[in-house]
């Protein structure tokens, strides 16, 4: 890590902790935010060789399809910035992230008509999660690949997850390096365990709601 890296992200950290007041605009949307809980349910973080890595897609489009880690940076011009919520109760207040608009994403790959549902997989191996086509094609859902400005942390899900402002943050699957289309909507990890598929952030909504 880069001396300066560090100093933003102990900035960063200093910096939410007091609102983000206490620091310049630059230095705000240039420090990586820290999240309170850096989750992965397989029990590792998968550790992704980026000139290795490929988003294989498939299922109900056109032809499977497979692109580099380049071919997605390319594509990555998408800003957004997000509250990012997790159903147990944290938050983490504008969140900048840069991704591929899922929407013109999914246009590139032609989904057939039979195509409802679109699935994604984690190079963990045992994540999975899925969206309607029409709640996939969503304003400001997205591949992401960087968070302030910077590659996604390893913990994070690098070097894709999917982000689902929307969503509770359990349906923003990381380590993303599958979509498959179907006309059936597989059980993904958490609705196994009985969390619902449509996971929309209420206000002054708990957990135990979507149970
Ligand atoms: N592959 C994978 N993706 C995942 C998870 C996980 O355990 N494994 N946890 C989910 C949950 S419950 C949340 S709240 C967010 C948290 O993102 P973070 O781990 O980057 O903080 O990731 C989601 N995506
Ligand atoms: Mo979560």
């Amino acid at each position: 890590m880069q001396r300066r890296d560090f100093l933003l992200r102990g900035a960063g950290f200093v910096g939410g902790m007091a609102g983000g007041l206490l620091l310049p605009a630059w230095a705000r949307a240039n420090a990586i935010p820290v999240f309170p809980e850096y989750y992965t349910y397989a029990g590792f973080y998968p550790k992704i060789d980026p000139q290795q890595y490929q988003l294989r897609c498939g299922g109900l489009i056109g032809k499977p399809r497979s692109f580099t880690l380049a071919e997605l940076y390319q594509q990555s011009v998408q800003p957004e910035v997000y509250t990012f919520h997790c159903v147990t109760g944290w938050t983490v207040a504008n969140v900048h992230w840069r991704g591929i608009q899922l929407a013109d994403f999914l246009t590139e790959l032609q989904p057939l008509d039979s195509a409802r549902f679109v699935v994604f997989h984690s190079a963990d191996g045992v994540y999975v999660d899925s969206l309607s086509l029409d709640q996939a094609r969503a304003p400001g859902v997205l591949l992401a690949t960087h968070i302030a400005g910077q590659s996604l942390l390893r913990k994070g899900g690098y070097p894709l997850r999917l982000l689902v402002p929307q969503m509770y943050g359990y349906k923003s699957v990381k380590w993303v390096n599958r979509i498959d289309l179907t006309a059936e909507r597989p059980e993904g990890t958490w609705e196994r365990d009985g969390y619902s598929s449509n996971a929309y952030i209420k206000k002054g909504f708990s957990w135990r709601d979507l149970l």
